[in-house]
């Protein structure tokens, strides 16, 4: 798995950007720029730059990953290949699939990260074993 790899599990996504002599604008509309219906939004900020978060797979949940303000490096592994990227730029989006395994690191000082998911927060839908992830997806294929 390479981000070159046109897998379905996990692509960059470019927006549109509008600029003009007031700066640049960017929009991300559900079911066109990102392939789900946005169902909710969050954001990570104040992370310490030595933190690290995600370590966990979903069930179901797609999502849309940027980078408004800063830069992190996120991990992921779909079971069997693992890549890795840098989020740096906000016109540019990382969907992450159901069933892959994120770890993100190496977050600047005043990093933003914001985060369109296709469905509300559900607890039950996180695999936070990395072995009960791999036997999940290794099972399914
Ligand atoms: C991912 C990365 C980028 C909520 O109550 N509602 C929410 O919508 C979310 C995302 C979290 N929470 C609670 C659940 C935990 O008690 O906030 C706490 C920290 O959540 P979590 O450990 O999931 O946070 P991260 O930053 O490690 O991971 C999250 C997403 O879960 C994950 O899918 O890709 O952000």
């Amino acid at each position: 798995m390479t981000p070159d790899s046109g897998t379905d599990l996990i692509r960059l996504i470019d927006l549109p950007v509008v600029s003009d002599p007031r700066g640049d604008l960017t929009f991300v509309e559900g079911e066109t720029h990102v392939p789900f219906p946005i169902r909710r939004v969050y954001y990570l900020y104040n992370v310490p730059v030595d933190a690290e978060r995600g370590g966990h797979a979903h069930r179901e949940l797609e999502q849309v990953i940027f980078a408004l303000s800063g830069s992190f490096r996120i991990k992921l592994d779909d079971g069997t290949a693992r890549t890795e990227f840098w989020l740096r730029d906000p016109r540019k989006g990382l969907y992450v699939s159901r069933l892959v395994w994120r770890e993100m690191d190496s977050f600047s000082q005043g990093a933003v990260c914001m985060v369109l998911a296709s469905r509300p927060y559900e607890e039950g839908d996180y695999f936070r074993s990395h072995a009960e992830f791999v036997e999940q997806v290794r099972g399914a294929s």
